[in-house]
């Protein structure tokens, strides 16, 4: 199986009430028994992730959850916890064996929210008509598929049906650096291999762009900032683009010429999982902040901090140094993004590898509804040591160029 780092598959989340049976629509689609099922209500207490190959969609990751419906003050963290996972679903199976007002108001929000959704009339072997389905057409949902998950009956059209209703944009995934390149074009990546790096490997990242970069027919060199003069000094031509990691992008940008486009890795994922004209908005932000506001760093991986940490160390020092005075630097890690978001005058967010990009766009929405501007690690980095213009230039002139093209 192919190894898609998580943020770029297709989350499909499974919703319904406790009981409906949606852990045992989960396992006879994924063939496996991946979910703890039993006739007890509120068997599914975490989410339950699940990634694999489902074709034709390709790699997904399914995530089944606790009943919408579940009571008390710990049913009450349960139902918190699946709409968190609705924050970062793309795609949603609905399982109902009657509906109720539950059912109507998923259905509800999944079109308030653009999900696209599959209704799972599910138990079928225990009604004898048609009335589920027929409240299910009569509400809205577009795609219902009658189930037996015990007898596994209704999942190749259930399969069928995820297809049909998987986002576009999803079967033509937007590149990371594809279009920045040409073919024959020679691409500089600079990584530097600190105690950052992790162990043994490149970042899935660089290793995505490298393969984005052969498929366009063009090359990758790779290699460490320390390196970077000798291995320019060798090339005839100049290379059509450098990118590196945001921590060592001041001495890149000492060292390489100006008129070779040059960004960041993590400008590239804020393009990429995000939207780069509000996290550029967010940056001109930084300029109204004074001593004591409280800024929100979100990481959406959870390491252990190592060193100079990026997010703990050098973003709030670069802002402190900006603002002049000490901040209130609140961190937040993983899926845990915080409710209360009004408090905070900014939030400077990581590149989200780990995310998909309904879950990054969720959180710039949610940042957007309480007005709290919202920008990156790479650009609050090339901010502060005044080379944003020069980080964001390759993209501006793709936008030029795009909109050349259209007229
Ligand atoms: N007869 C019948 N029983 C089913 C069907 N699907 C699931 N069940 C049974 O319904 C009960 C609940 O199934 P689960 O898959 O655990 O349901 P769930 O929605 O995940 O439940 P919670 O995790 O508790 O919210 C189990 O006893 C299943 O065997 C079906 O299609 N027909
Ligand atoms: S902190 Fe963010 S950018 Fe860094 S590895 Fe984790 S998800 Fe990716
Ligand atoms: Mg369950």
């Amino acid at each position: 199986m192919t190894k898609a780092p998580k943020g770029l598959r297709l989350h499909i989340g499974v919703f319904g009430r406790r009981n409906v049976g949606k852990s045992s629509v989960l396992n006879a689609l994924v063939k496996q028994n991946v979910s703890i099922v039993s006739e007890v209500a509120g068997t599914t207490t975490d989410p339950v992730e699940k990634v694999m190959e489902l074709k034709p969609i390709g790699p997904v990751v399914f995530i089944d959850t606790a009943g919408i419906d579940d009571v008390g003050s710990l049913g009450q963290k349960r139902v918190e916890k699946t709409h968190g996972v609705i924050d970062r679903t793309e795609l949603a199976i609905l399982v109902t064996d009657e509906w109720t007002d539950y059912e109507r108001q998923l259905l509800q929000m999944f079109d308030k929210r653009n999900i696209p959704c599959v209704v799972a009339a599910n138990k079928h072997d225990l009604r004898k008509d048609k009335v589920l389905e027929r409240a299910a057409d009569q509400a809205g949902a577009t795609f219902i598929v009658t189930t037996n998950a015990l007898a596994g009956e209704g999942i190749d059209r259930l399969r069928e049906m995820l297809t049909a209703a998987t986002p576009q944009e999803f079967m033509e995934a937007a590149p990371i650096i594809a279009d920045l390149v040409k073919p024959n074009d020679i691409v500089l990546l600079v990584t530097p291999i600190d105690i950052e790096a992790p162990k043994g490997r490149l970042k899935m990242l660089q290793v995505h762009c490298m393969r984005e970069i052969l498929d366009k027919g063009a090359s990758a060199i790779v290699t460490k900032e320390t390196e970077l003069p000798n291995v320019l000094s060798g090339l005839v031509n100049p290379p059509a683009l450098v990118v590196c990691d945001s921590q060592v992008f001041e001495k890149v940008a000492g060292i390489v010429d100006e008129t070779i486009p040059l960004t960041t890795f993590s400008i590239l994922m804020a393009r990429f999982k995000g939207d780069i004209a509000e996290m550029l908005k967010g940056i001109e932000k930084i300029g109204a902040l004074v001593p004591g506001d409280r800024v929100l760093i979100a990481e959406a991986c959870t390491h252990h901090p190592i060193g100079e940490d990026i997010g703990r160390v050098q973003i709030p020092k670069l802002l402190e140094k900006a603002v002049g005075g000490k901040l209130k630097i609140d961190i937040s890690a993983g899926h845990d993004f915080p409710d209360d978001l009004g408090k905070y005058k900014l939030i400077v967010h990581c590149g989200a590898c780990v995310l998909n990009r309904k879950e990054m766009l969720s959180r710039i929405e949610k940042a957007n509804s309480v007005n709290v501007p919202i920008t990156n690690y790479g650009l609050v980095i090339t901010d502060c040591h005044n080379l944003l213009r020069r980080a964001v230039a390759p993209f501006e002139a793709k936008r030029r160029q795009a909109e050349l093209t259209t007229f």
